[in-house]
């Protein structure tokens, strides 16, 4: 009886080892070598934009579920950034790791955030990521730097999003040693939030999708035609009334003061200076709707839900209409520490040409007397403007290099190139196509500096992808214009023009794609794209 008993014991163990070994060899895919994989190795290759040196050194760094992130030092702005990488590291292995100061410190298998002052090439946002065996060492001269260089160990992880739970497995990541800083100072994204309102959820959402991209700008243009979007005290109406609304006759909105600090205190945390738009003297129907003393003949008009433009003007030889945007100007100033203030002046063609001249003159004394350096789209340059004033290009190179004969520098957003808005085919259901149609290769293969004839390096600024909202009605419908094409506009700002060529980015970008195909982001499946093409096989 006994033994009887004990041999069935014996069986069912048996049995059971087999069925276990059967399902594991399922489930556990063999490396290139054929062995079973007991590990997820991270990606060295994939990083957009493209790092100016990367040098994989061979071996392998072993990432477990009990390595520490010591930061030195540690302080406010570094305590934020050492929580940052720890919740991407959590989002992506699952694994959710400690973090300590601790000077010098330099155990086997941790992490090393550091700000050390003392390589001058890798300026305010470089930064360089060593990586041993023993050791992931992050170090840069500013917090600005370390930010950024969080941004590349994240995009690192991305292939080991797909295990939600966390796994036992250790995570390897290859070593190397990367060098990494921008060429351009400025790279921004624009969000039009006045065409249609967006909310500043979304607004955050989309702060956190554009830092991972190594952005330092997000532009918001607060007021046009259909809408006033940021409230100003002193003239109350402009959202109560002409913030009502929006394209197509809905409901509209606007950022109340705290809301809008609310959306630069969150983008400064992610080094992203918030550069707040107020267009004038065109594009200001839903201003002149609120208030008739705005208006040459007294009358307001009626709030206007359609997507023509150039057809309102402010009064421009009317005393209240400098009252009325020193105010603006100002609280909007006191709202914003950025040292930017964007007057638009895109599209008057409703102003007489000599009152538009003179009206960018007046409010650029405005913009300067409240501490702050002008930015226009590149009719200002139709004025004389003083040689800090920045200069937005997007549609005529004339004019944009009358800007630079005038000493201001450019920011780059030619609307045949960095148009968000634009469809990628005529199939593209959101957008418009003036400017053409944009697929992704067309967004990622131009420069910035030979874009336009008789540019050279040190007239540009940087670039700015623009995404006017016509057509765009929901954070889903912003994440389809810009994904796949935002992160080739990233890569034009931040690598060197040698180290990018479209074979190999197109390659990077497929992986970029099963990440967001894995967070949820909603993206244009182009068919120049092999989305199925994924360089790590051993995380099959
Ligand atoms: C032109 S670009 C505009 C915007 C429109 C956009 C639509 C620029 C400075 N002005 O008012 O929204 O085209 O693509």
């Amino acid at each position: 009886m006994n033994n009887k008993y004990n041999y069935r014991v014996i069986i069912y163990i048996l049995s059971a080892l087999i069925f276990l070994q059967f399902v594991s060899c399922k489930t556990v895919a063999p490396t290139d070598e054929g062995k079973p994989m007991r590990e997820l190795k991270a990606s060295i290759e994939n990083i957009i934009p493209v790092p100016v040196s990367i040098n994989p050194t061979g071996s392998l760094f072993k990432l477990n579920p009990n390595s520490i992130i010591y930061i030195e030092p540690m302080n406010y702005e570094t305590r934020f950034i050492g929580q940052y990488l720890k919740d991407q590291i959590k989002s992506t292995t699952g694994y959710d790791l400690m973090f300590l100061t601790a000077e010098g410190i330099s155990a086997d298998e941790n992490i090393r955030l550091i700000i050390d002052d003392r390589d001058e090439l890798l300026g305010q946002e470089g930064y360089e990521l060593i990586i041993t065996e023993n050791l992931l060492t992050l170090k840069a001269n500013k917090a600005e730097g370390l930010f950024r260089g969080v941004q590349t160990i994240s995009q690192m992880l991305f292939p080991l999003v797909h295990r939600s739970t966390p796994f036992s497995k250790d995570v390897l990541i290859p070593t190397v040693e990367i060098k990494d800083y921008p060429r351009f100072e400025w790279r921004g994204l624009m969000l039009d939030v006045a065409r249609h309102f967006f909310s500043v959820s979304d607004v955050k959402k989309l702060v956190d999708r554009i830092a991972l991209y190594k952005f330092n700008r997000l532009h918001l243009h607060l007021t046009d035609d259909q809408g006033w979007r940021i409230q100003i005290n002193s003239w109350p109406n402009l959202t109560i009334y002409g913030g009502s609304t929006q394209v197509g006759g809905g409901e509209g909105g606007y950022f109340t003061q705290e809301d809008y600090s609310e959306i630069v205190e969150y983008a400064e945390q992610r080094y992203i200076i918030v550069v707040p738009e107020i267009d004038m003297p065109g594009h200001t129907n839903a201003a002149l709707a609120s208030y008739p003393v705005l208006n040459c003949d007294g009358i307001a008009p009626e709030l206007y839900t359609g997507i023509k433009v150039g057809f309102s003007s402010l009064c421009i030889n009317k005393d209240s209409t400098y009252i009325f945007i020193d105010d603006v100007i100002r609280e909007v100033s006191q709202l914003t520490p950025g040292p930017y203030i964007h007057i638009g002046g895109d599209e008057a063609m409703a102003t007489d040409s000599v009152d538009y001249i003179n009206f960018i003159m007046r409010v650029q004394d405005i913009v300067q007397s409240y501490g702050k350096q002008m930015i226009g789209w590149e009719e200002i340059t139709q004025s004389r403007l003083k040689s800090n004033t920045i200069v937005q290009h997007w549609r005529k190179s004339q004019l944009a290099l009358e800007g630079v004969h005038q000493g201001s520098k450019l920011i780059m957003s030619p609307s045949t190139k960095a148009y968000m808005d634009m469809k990628y085919t005529p199939d593209t259901e959101l957008g418009l196509n003036w400017a053409g149609y944009i697929e992704v290769s067309d967004a990622y293969n131009w420069d910035p500096v030979t874009q336009i004839n008789g540019l050279s390096e040190k007239d540009v600024l940087g670039v700015e992808a623009p995404l006017w909202t016509e057509t765009i009605l929901n954070f889903s419908d912003i994440e389809f214009m810009l994904f796949p094409r935002l992160p080739g506009i990233a890569e034009i700002g931040w690598s060197q023009a040698e180290a990018r060529n479209w074979a190999g980015y197109k390659k990077r970008l497929a992986n970029h794609g099963s990440y967001w195909k894995a967070i949820g982001v909603n993206f244009y499946r182009s068919p120049e794209i092999d989305w199925d093409y994924i360089i790590n096989i051993s995380l099959k």
